[in-house]
């Protein structure tokens, strides 16, 4: 009975569905916004270690000829140290927010499928759990990110260390495809009746760049990563130089991978200060098409650049001035987002709160790291660049005053509506301005110390070089971003009890996650809500109580309205706004333990490979591959059939 007539109030809807509660309801979890939260929580705990790990590189390099830790060990730190950042925080951070806010963006209920989103939260873990792991057995892959082959081939690396590399990189680039295929879907296929695609919030669109480009790069990677595990543990040839391999064969893989992962890392933060500086200039995103396109234009042209990471190879003059050219033509688009970053602040309103502030600063220190990359995109500059400090510097000008920079404004501008309560503005300010600081005296003084010369990857320097004073400065550095770092953390600890409570819209922004509560219901939309603009916050009666362009905000946004109505409250029958759905009508998909079974399954298949080159009594323990196996064929059969509806209501 799905008339309309019969629609219940709002509180007996949440009734119908209560919040449920305890450790095995987030183990057997399907809920998107719950995956959320624990992709948020495993990856800013990872961003912790490999913040410690960046700590313990910076003691071993603060004075010359030092030997705080051994030559070998430092190689794993420096390498564990970019593959947990990337892969275990950075990542999955952005996975985070995919997951919380774009179904409650495009106003849907879940992700189009819910139990392969759990999945590829689980298999997330076992990956980022298993290198690190080697790391702490002083096992830890050690031969940087990108892993050159045929010197990871096991001649030439015969430890484990690679292994856990060829590894848990598998296990990890399952993840991240299973997820991204699952985002692509949802965006294309579960928007809100009236959401075509160029109403989509610019966050949900810079999301689907971003995942189409994780299923097509990522799928390069975990091939090459693949062969290379063959190699190693089946001794196949794909990487064997004596055997007649090409010995740039995975270089051209792994960076065919590795730029666009490059923009698979700020893409996401692109969407999200699109979201977060609007919203605190009071005025719509300057040029939206263009900003959309020009997303579309990074994508693409991502795909034309990679072997600029090779010009030291020898590629030749032709390749050289072709990859130099294309890697410029990236610097368009990036700086038309820029500009029209620019535009939207003209004239504006502003508010300098701290997601604004860490938006801001991304802009600036960003805009370094694209000016330091146009740098060695000409080939005969690099080759003065390249494995040198220069590059450290550029990469952490994009990652860390790009990608972290604009996470951190993203974390600000949507806790509120995870947790229901605002972080500490005061703490907030504490910890932009340590992070302002910290990563400029921390990263800036690479550039000079690149020029002088000084070679990435060595463990230590002789005395007498001139790289000392620099040195010490940036160790120094390091440690008030640990110390901007202990402060958000605490931040984020303690106001997810204390903060200020926050109403369904406290910054007056105009998309639709704003128009439901804040934390929003299990169901999130009580009412699927039909969509006639870009912005359904900032039009019509909605825009008087989110106070555009002037007007006051915090107070009011318990009112917040949608399409003149307030939210939660139940439309006229009548009236096209709730023709979806009456409570009875809310499916949501049950809870389920195969996910993790089957992610158990998956991860021992990988384990048991590691133990195949293990010595003695421990490589019997590689049983566990054909065991993992079977596991892994029960989960998916169990899953197939488990039933997708609960019988509870
Ligand atoms: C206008 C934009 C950009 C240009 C022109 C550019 C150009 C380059 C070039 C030519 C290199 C190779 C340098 C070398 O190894 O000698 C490089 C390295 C790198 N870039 Fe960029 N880049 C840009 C943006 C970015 C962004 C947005 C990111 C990440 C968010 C990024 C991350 C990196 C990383 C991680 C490396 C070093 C990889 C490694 O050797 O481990 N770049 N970039
Ligand atoms: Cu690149």
């Amino acid at each position: 009975m799905a008339s309309t007539a019969t629609v219940a109030a709002p509180h007996s809807l949440a009734a119908a569905h209560p919040e449920p509660r305890g450790l095995w309801s987030w183990i057997t979890t399907v809920d998107h916004k719950r995956i959320g939260i624990l992709y948020g929580a495993t990856a800013f705990f990872f961003f912790l270690v490999g913040g410690l790990e960046a700590l313990l590189i910076r003691v071993q390099l603060a004075v010359p000829n030092n030997n705080f830790v051994s030559a070998d060990l430092y190689n794993q730190l420096f390498t564990v140290h970019a593959l947990t950042m990337i892969f275990g925080a950075l990542m999955p951070l952005t996975a985070a927010l995919f997951n919380y806010m774009v179904p409650l963006q495009i106003g849907a209920r879940d992700v189009a499928f819910p139990r392969l989103n759990a999945l590829s939260y689980w298999i997330y873990l076992f990956g980022v759990l298993f290198f690190n792991t080697g790391m702490l057995l002083k096992l830890g892959p050690n031969s940087g990110w990108f892993a050159y082959a045929p010197i990871t081939t096991k001649q030439f690396s015969p430890g484990l260390n690679m292994d856990f590399y060829v590894l848990g990189l598998q296990i990890l680039g399952l993840s991240s495809i299973l997820a991204s295929l699952n985002f692509i879907v949802t965006i294309v296929n579960m928007r809100a009746p009236g959401m075509r695609l160029m109403r989509m919030p610019i966050f949900t669109w810079m999301t689907l760049i971003t995942n189409v480009l994780i299923v097509t790069a990522m799928a390069v990677f975990t091939i090459a990563v693949t062969e290379l595990m063959f190699d190693r543990v089946f001794g196949s040839a794909f990487y064997d130089i004596n055997k007649g391999a090409d010995p740039l064969l995975w270089q051209h893989l792994f960076w065919m991978f590795g730029h666009p992962e490059v923009y698979i890392l700020i893409l996401p933060i692109m969407g999200m200060v699109s979201e977060v500086i609007p919203t605190f200039s009071r005025k719509p995103l300057f040029g939206y098409n263009v900003m959309v396109f020009s997303g579309v234009l990074i994508g693409w042209l991502g795909w034309g650049v990679w072997s600029h990471h090779m010009f030291a190879t020898g590629m030749g003059p032709i390749a050289d001035s072709f990859f130099s050219l294309s890697t410029m033509l990236i610097a368009i688009p990036t700086g038309i987002k820029i500009f029209n970053w620019l535009g939207t602040l003209w004239g504006g309103s502003i508010r300098f709160t701290t997601a604004m502030l860490f938006s801001l600063a991304f802009l600036a220190m960003f805009t370094i790291g694209g000016i330091s990359g146009v740098m060695h995109a000409a080939a005969p500059s690099d080759l003065q660049q390249t494995d040198t400090y220069f590059v450290v510097a550029h990469i952490h000008y994009v990652f860390f005053g790009g990608t972290v920079l604009g996470l951190w404004s993203g974390i600000y501008y949507w806790y509120p509506k995870v947790f229901g309560r605002l972080l500490s503005e005061r703490a907030g300010q504490v910890h932009f301005w340590l992070t302002l600081v910290g990563m400029n005296i921390t990263f800036f003084p690479m550039h000079f110390l690149g020029m002088l010369g000084m070679p990435r990857r060595i463990f230590t320097y002789a005395d007498n070089m001139g790289f000392n004073e620099m040195n010490a400065l940036i160790s120094a550095g390091s440690f008030i971003l640990a110390l901007g770092t202990l402060v958000f953390a605490i931040n984020l600890a303690l106001s997810w009890k204390f903060g200020r409570r926050a109403g369904a819209n406290p910054w007056g922004a105009s998309t639709l996650e704003w128009s439901i509560p804040s934390p929003p219901p299990v169901y999130n939309f009580a009412v699927i809500p039909i969509v006639h603009s870009r912005m359904p916050l900032w039009e019509g009666d909605a825009a008087k109580s989110s106070g555009i362009p002037h007007g006051r905000v915090e107070e009011e946004t318990e009112q917040v309205t949608l399409m003149g109505r307030k939210v939660g409250e139940v439309a006229d029958p009548e009236s096209d706004v709730n023709v979806m759905s009456p409570h009875q009508d809310i499916h949501l998909p049950p809870p389920s333990y195969w996910p993790i079974v089957l992610a158990a399954g998956i991860s021992m298949i990988f384990i048991g490979l590691l133990f195949r080159n293990v010595g003695g009594a421990a490589h019997n323990l590689w049983f566990m591959t054909p065991a993992g196996a079977l596991l892994t064929v029960v989960a998916i059969y169990a899953w197939a059939f488990e039933p997708g509806h609960s019988h509870e209501h």
